[in-house]
């Protein structure tokens, strides 16, 4: 029986939102749309069983057909990330990272991250976070002058902390990592480097972002964003990583389970595994290097109308523009986004006068859209729709219209 024949309520409302994502461009750089493939596996009879420990070792019986699922998810996560360990239980980011911490540090143990106003992540350090709660954490900043990571300062503060564990990995910084110089940095310490690579992983594996596998011990990813997979996580372990602590497998591992969660999403592992094949194709190489030539294509035709970008463009999938040249906060900007068919989402930017609910930023990105096929001539497009409507309010519902018309072209992927 249909959703909708069961359950009315919960079926209209899948497909209102099916319309609503058919009808607009989804431009949250952290969003992705999955291919039917992937969601075959995420909505199987997969949910139906526990499967707590790992292949070969659980807890719970009638796992034959798991194991195997499991076992290719880590192989083809191995294979992909050309890494020595894969774990592929975490139920998303932020376990992913908790486990990390889990492992390798005791509280109260000192971690340094990038600021999240300056384009981290909450689990690397932040003040509201475990992370920051259960640790002694020392948070790196960009550059006031040019809003980039600046590895002097980076090593000199390292050299003054000696962190136990230092973490490299953003979700609002559109430049490229210098993965060797932190690696660098870290070893002159003795320090745990761990990359999470959450938002880039897909320009990872694709080869259009540097990988940052040979120089640091450990690497955690979410497989939803440019891996374009359902919601979950990944921990894996470098021939570094093991070369430092021949330990470290069993660290993690113990830390996710049992130390941090009980049965995994298997159902999830396959709809992973799934993704992962599909990243491993010459035309997920190509959907990832678009992602960038739209991001860089849509960041100059910004500039073209006026925004300024923070580091004045991009070398990944994510735009940051700050609107303080436009009279405008975020939220409005993202509010009059969303009526005209935009999704986007305020954010902090660097050194940011604002506070974080009200931020001067807007952050954008083109995975969804260049999941839809859409290339540099709509990326033009875009941008003038984005400083129509930044612009003048009363552009919204135009530019709606415009929106769904040229969506009609870019079907979501079936
Ligand atoms: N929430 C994610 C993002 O939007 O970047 C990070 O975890």
């Amino acid at each position: 029986m249909k959703l909708i024949e069961k359950d009315k309520e919960i079926g209209d409302l899948i497909e209102k939102e099916k319309e609503r994502q058919e009808t607009s461009l989804e431009m949250i750089p952290s969003e992705n749309h999955t291919s039917s493939a992937v969601r075959s596996a995420l909505g199987s009879i997969l949910t139906d069983k526990y499967a707590e420990g790992y292949p070969g070792k659980r807890y719970y019986a009638g796992l034959e057909y798991y194991d195997q699922i499991e076992d290719i998810c880590r192989e083809r996560a191995k294979k992909l990330f050309n890494v020595v360990h894969a774990n592929v239980q975490p139920y998303s980011g932020s376990p992913a990272n908790q486990a990390v911490y889990f492992a390798v540090l005791n509280p109260g143990d000192t971690v340094m991250g990038m600021s999240l106003p300056h384009g981290g992540h909450l689990t690397h350090g932040w003040k509201v976070n475990f992370s920051a709660k259960y640790y002694n954490s020392v948070q790196y900043e960009v550059s006031k002058e040019t809003n980039l990571l600046d590895y002097n300062a980076i090593q000199k503060q390292v050299q003054e902390i000696k962190p136990h564990l230092i973490w490299a990995g953003a979700t609002a910084y559109s430049r490229l990592f210098d993965w060797k110089r932190l690696g660098e940095i870290a070893d002159s310490v003795g320090a745990y480097l761990a990359a999470d690579i959450a938002h880039i992983a897909g320009l990872v594996v694709a080869g259009v972002h540097p990988s940052p596998v040979p120089f640091v011990h450990i690497v955690t990813t979410t497989t939803h964003k440019t891996l374009r997979g359902p919601r979950g996580g990944i921990i894996m372990i470098t021939e570094k990583g093991l070369a430092k602590d021949p330990e470290l497998v069993k660290k993690i591992d113990k830390a996710v389970f049992p130390g941090l969660q009980g049965g995994p999403h298997e159902n999830n592992i396959a709809g992973i595994a799934v993704c992962l094949k599909e990243a491993g194709t010459s035309e997920f190489k190509e959907y990832a290097q678009q992602i960038v030539n739209n991001a860089k294509t849509l960041a100059l035709a910004l500039i073209g109308c006026g925004f300024k970008l923070v580091t004045d463009g991009t070398d990944n999938h994510l735009i940051l523009i700050n609107l303080q040249n436009k009279n405008i906060l975020g939220a409005e900007a993202q509010d009059r986004l969303e009526r005209a068919g935009i999704t986007v989402n305020k954010n902090s930017i660097p050194f940011d006068p604002n506070p974080p609910f009200k931020p001067s930023g807007l952050r954008l990105g083109t995975p969804a859209i260049t999941t839809r096929g859409m290339k540099e001539p709509e990326m033009e497009m875009i941008a003038n729709w984005i400083n129509e409507v930044i612009s003048d309010e009363n552009n919204c519902q135009k530019v709606r219209q415009e929106i769904k018309e040229l969506c009609k072209n870019f079907p979501l992927p079936e």
